[in-house]
């Protein structure tokens, strides 16, 4: 059977896992890729541009062209509401083919998804047995049966809810992540994405894992899963000989979870692979032992979360266990083992008292992080944090119900009803972080934030918009090269395309052996290890 995922902005592990899967089934699998410049949900968002590069009916021809029986979608939020209408177009032309909704966003609320009239089934959580037994089922053509973690509509309009998994466990009998789908659009060898693990110890309330690990029913314990270190290690080996990767990106959730794991995994590591890395970190997890065998297997950069620094705040509305005190002692720890950390800090947080941004400035002027990554705060569906703000008044549930539909996503760089005022407060904290990792030690002090509260929002955000590239570039973090030369690379295709030139692919492929390549690639998806919830 054909099938065919639908991609936007950047590489999607989940679609790569579905489509290692589907290709073990014996499906054929392709890629209809949106690059989305100048609106990819991540970064940058200039709608003149964006307006020029869109490239919707490009995708939506490509679908076509494609001839699919399935069309799959992983959706975010913030993606959502363009990937309902590829899939309302797709319908429109050729109301045979089968639409596949999955992802964090669809996991929350499924019943909103599943409501509309161009999506046939819905994958709430993980997709890894779903997913083969939708297009089996698809394909076999016989009458429904519920499906595990899925709810499907049948041709006389009834909802079939399939139970709901636990979460699989033994991560191993997955393949590995197939990237060979990517190869046109991305440039794998710059910044190789993978993950070890799945599931986070905490359930903050601002972000998924607050309502995904509840999804299956399981305890903490369950939900916390990681490959062996074979399993990742024969993934990075064949990865680095395809591609000729240049640098990793592990985006666990907090790669430093398991210390035992850590510390066999970087052994072989620093010996068989060798390259440089990124990784996302935990205050609390961050002690001198991991930061010295990080450091020594080659991590040059570190996401570290803080997000508040209003310790009673963070306890009690964003229930994240850390206090500054952590904060401050990893922040020494990771500096002193020269490992460059990349700050996430919030904005915009429904209730947060003001003062603490003067709490977080202080503690970035003692301990200056190489970036401070700012964010906005959003809402997306299922989130804890969702009723805090309802209760306060930072959120209407019309705006919430919308959130949910995919019928208005806010971008991350801006706040949520906020007022001019409070707006331009925050926009002068976020230049004055965005400046700090390039100020000498006698300027951090001198300069505040409020050299920015006198200008206009625009003049400060493009400031702030310069000294992050700055920072980004100067202190060579392989990210931001990654980003600048993806955008590179896809406005020349686009140009090109115009001059009927043709571009090569993003990523060269030294050696013909597909990374998806598994250990035990012939586990069937009714074989895998699971239990389900009664
Ligand atoms: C890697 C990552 C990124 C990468 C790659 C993004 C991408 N396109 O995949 C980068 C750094 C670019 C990124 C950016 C952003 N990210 Co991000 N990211 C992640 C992260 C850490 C891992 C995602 C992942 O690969 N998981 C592993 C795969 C295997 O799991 P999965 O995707 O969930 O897929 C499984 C199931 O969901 C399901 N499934 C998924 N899709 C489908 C489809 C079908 C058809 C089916 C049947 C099943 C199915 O089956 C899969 C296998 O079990 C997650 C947090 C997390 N731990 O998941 C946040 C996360 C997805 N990101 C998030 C956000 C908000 C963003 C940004 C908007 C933030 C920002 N402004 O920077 C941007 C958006 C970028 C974009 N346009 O896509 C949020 C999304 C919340 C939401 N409700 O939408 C998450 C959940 C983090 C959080 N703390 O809440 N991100
Ligand atoms: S620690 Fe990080 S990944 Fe874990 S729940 Fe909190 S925000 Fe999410």
């Amino acid at each position: 059977m054909r099938v065919t995922f639908v991609g936007i902005g950047w590489e999607n592990l989940g679609i790569s896992l579905l489509s290692a899967l589907a290709k073990r089934e014996g499906h054929t699998v392709s890629l209809a890729y949106s690059t989305a410049l100048f609106n990819d949900r991540y970064n940058l968002c200039v709608p003149p541009l964006a307006r020029l590069f869109d490239d919707r009916k490009q995708v939506l021809a490509m679908i076509l062209s494609q001839k699919p029986d399935v069309v799959a979608f992983s959706a975010m939020t913030s993606t959502v509401q363009w990937m309902l209408e590829i899939a309302q177009d797709v319908k429109a032309a050729n109301p045979g083919v089968k639409t596949v909704f999955g992802g964090v966003h669809v996991s929350a609320v499924p019943e909103r998804i599943i409501a509309f009239p161009y999506v046939d089934y819905v994958c709430v959580g993980e997709g890894d047995i779903a997913f083969p037994l939708i297009l089996q089922q698809i394909e076999a053509r016989i009458e429904m049966q519920p499906i595990v973690n899925t709810w499907a509509k049948t041709a006389d309009g009834r909802l079939l809810k399939g139970a709901q998994n636990l979460f699989i466990q033994d991560l191993d009998q997955l393949p590995f992540f197939d990237k060979t789908i990517w190869e046109d659009h991305i440039r794998i060898a710059d910044v190789y994405f993978t993950l070890s693990s799945r599931g986070c110890p905490y359930q903050c309330t601002y972000c998924f894992n607050n309502y995904y690990a509840q999804l299956h029913g399981a305890t903490i314990k369950d939900f916390i899963r990681q490959r062996s270190v074979d399993h990742m290690m024969a993934e990075l080996i064949s990865a680095k000989k395809a591609y000729g990767i240049k640098f990793i990106d592990f985006e666990d959730d907090i790669f430093i979870m398991n210390q035992a794991w850590l510390e066999a995994f970087l052994d072989r590591y620093k010996r068989e692979i060798g390259l440089p890395f990124h990784c996302n970190v935990h205050p609390i997890f961050v002690n001198g032992r991991n930061a010295r065998l990080l450091a020594d297997a080659g991590c040059r950069f570190v996401q570290m979360g803080i997000q508040s620094m209003d310790d009673a705040y963070k306890r009690n509305v964003l229930r994240r266990q850390d206090r500054t005190e952590h904060i401050e002692k990893a922040l020494d720890i990771l500096h002193h083992h020269c490992l460059k950390v990349k700050a996430d800090h919030m904005f915009a947080l429904p209730a947060e008292p003001l003062e603490a941004q003067d709490k977080a400035m202080a503690v970035y002027r003692r301990q200056t992080p190489y970036r401070i990554q700012t964010f906005w705060t959003h809402y997306s569906p299922g989130l804890a944090l969702n009723e805090f703000a309802l209760q306060s008044g930072f959120l209407s549930s019309e705006e919430l119900e919308n959130i949910e539909k995919g019928l208005q996503s806010n971008f991350y760089r801006e706040g949520h009803n906020l007022t001019q005022r409070r707006k331009r407060y925050y926009k002068s904290y976020e230049a004055y972080f965005k400046l700090l990792p390039l100020l000498p030690a006698v300027l951090k002090h001198r300069i505040s934030p409020k050299a920015f509260l006198r200008l206009p929002v625009w003049l400060t955000h493009f400031f702030m918009l310069v000294f992050d590239v700055i920072a980004g570039l100067t202190k060579a973090n392989p990210d931001h090269w990654g980003y600048a030369k993806h955008y590179l690379y896809h406005i020349s295709k686009a140009l090109g395309r115009c001059l009927g030139l043709k571009v090569g692919p993003a990523t060269k492929v030294l050696v013909d052996q597909a990374p998806q390549d598994t250990p035990q690639s012939n586990v069937n998806p009714g074989s895998v290890t699971h239990a389900v919830r009664s």
